[in-house]
């Protein structure tokens, strides 16, 4: 990691604090409405769980101008927690609130974790949770479930299980946990979840690590966190914390940004732990921790239409960074499949009567996808061009930021594919498909291996 930066306030809180058994770190950035809920959640978790340890409650923020630290601070104090839950804890819970600084000036979840990481290491903490500050299903059990599979079973990560909707976590369910999986070997089902437990070994590790970039300041960070500690061997598990109930995303609106950070790190990391992954076969399931719960998550809404129009429109600007990108085969099969989105999307927009005169149409998901009906983005063509965009980081000719651009509206067509497939589905089919998919790409590994193994073999030759 570059050299620390953290401003004199943080070096003085950490001197206040001298040490602690226990953090929960909470990075934010406007999230004022929310955030107050989670810091007591996490607050109660800490007394009722953790009473004799030497708890504290870290919340890394951007410098939100709607008052996020100040809810942080202000949100009902230690005496409240302890008057309704009747504990007193033998340490007084520390709350604190930093603005943390940007690395090599770029700032976002990633550089607030960053500071997280080193307050933990500086207090010397043996277990780190972290969680999101959106989060409305938190529940004080949450810090136990994070934090208890390190202090009680040794593990050094701990990653989250939930009951997601069926359009919710969609990089997740067609990057990083079919990826992840099939190039490490661990069914970690949620890489990506943004709620962890870490142990003081795995946040010094972190610390030791090379290669930061700006998308890990970023929402690179979680699968950076995942892989890292895949690839340094650390004692893995999942734990069961029932729905993720957040502030909800549309993909085709708002993930465009997000997906390009998360999937150039995990490409990046992919090329820089070739000994991690190339000999691994298969896969196994990683052990869960807590409780089976039986939630029903709540419904998203997402435009399928808009997702098939940026497939099609995307093709028009970047058909040559996708044939310079994947194999030939699949570049063609994928600009056919643009080729068809385009018309589908013009002709259930014109259907429902979206952008018509004088008719102010919002469609359901539900009516969208039946009017886009046959639409099929096959799972084996979305590994190879997976796989193609590992081996394109690795060849470098065009860059990993640039290759991950190319990618977005092939994701937005892979996606509209699964909105469409799964219309019916209830959620334990549309998991399901999810599992299926993760099963083609660890088939399909072999293809990643050989094309890897030969471009190592024409490396040396030129060498
Ligand atoms: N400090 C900081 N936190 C951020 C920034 N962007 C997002 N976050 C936090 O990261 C967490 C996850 O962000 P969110 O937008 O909910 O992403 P998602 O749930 O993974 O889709 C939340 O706690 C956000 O407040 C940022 O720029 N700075
Ligand atoms: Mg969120």
């Amino acid at each position: 990691m570059p050299p620390t930066t953290l401003t004199p306030a943080i070096r003085d809180e950490i001197a206040r604090l001298g040490r602690a058994d226990i953090m929960v770190g909470i990075p934010s950035f406007r999230n004022a409405a929310t955030i107050g809920y989670v810091v007591r959640a996490a607050h109660a978790g800490l007394v009722q769980y953790f009473p004799d340890q030497k708890p504290v409650l870290v919340n890394s923020d951007a410098g939100s101008p709607d008052g996020t630290q100040r809810v942080v601070i202000e949100t009902e104090p230690p005496d409240y927690v302890e008057s309704i839950l009747l504990v007193r804890p033998t340490n007084r819970l520390d709350r604190v609130t930093l603005t943390y600084p940007e690395i090599d000036g770029t700032g976002g979840k990633g550089a607030a974790l960053r500071a997280i990481f080193e307050m933990a290491a500086a207090l010397d903490v043996q277990a780190l949770v972290v969680v999101d500050s959106d989060l409305r299903s938190i529940a004080p059990e949450w810090i136990e479930l994070l934090a208890g599979p390190i202090l009680k079973g040794g593990y050094d990560f701990v990653a989250p299980l939930y009951a997601r909707y069926k359009y919710d976590g969609t990089i997740t369910n067609t990057v990083t946990y079919p990826l992840t999986r099939a190039l490490y070997g661990h069914r970690i089902r949620q890489p990506i979840g943004g709620d962890f437990g870490v142990s003081g070994d795995l946040v010094r590790h972190y610390l030791e690590q090379e290669g930061w970039t700006a998308d890990i300041s970023k929402f690179g960070i979680d699968i950076w966190m995942t892989t890292t500690a895949l690839a340094g061997g650390f004692a893995v598990c999942q734990t069961r914390l029932g729905a993720k109930v957040h502030d909800p995303k549309d993909p085709g609106a708002d993930l465009g940004p997000m997906f390009r950070q998360v999937v150039g790190t995990i490409l990046r990391l992919a090329v820089d732990h070739p000994d991690a992954w190339l000999g691994v076969k298969g896969s196994h399931d990683v052990p869960a921790y807590g409780f089976e719960r039986i939630i029903d998550p709540p419904p998203l809404e997402v435009n399928a239409i808009r997702l098939l129009d940026e497939f099609h429109s995307g093709s028009l600007a970047m058909a040559d960074a996708w044939r310079r990108a994947l194999e030939p085969a699949t570049a063609e099969a994928v600009l056919l499949l643009a080729a068809e989105a385009g018309p589908r999307a013009d002709a259930a927009s014109q259907k429902l009567g979206i952008g018509g005169e004088n008719v102010e149409s919002h469609p359901s998901t539900l009516e969208m996808a039946e009017a886009l009906a046959g639409f099929h983005f096959p799972d084996d063509l979305w590994a190879r061009v997976v796989y193609d965009l590992v081996i394109a980081s690795r060849k470098g000719e065009l860059e990993t930021s640039h290759l991950v651009a190319a990618l977005v509206p092939i994701y937005f067509g892979r996606v509209g594919s699964l909105v469409v497939e799964c219309r019916h589905l209830d959620a334990a089919d549309a998991e399901e498909r999810v599992e299926r998919q993760a099963r083609e790409f660890e088939l399909l590994k072999p293809y990643l291996v050989e094309r890897w193994r030969a471009l190592d073999a024409a490396l040396e030759d030129g060498a």
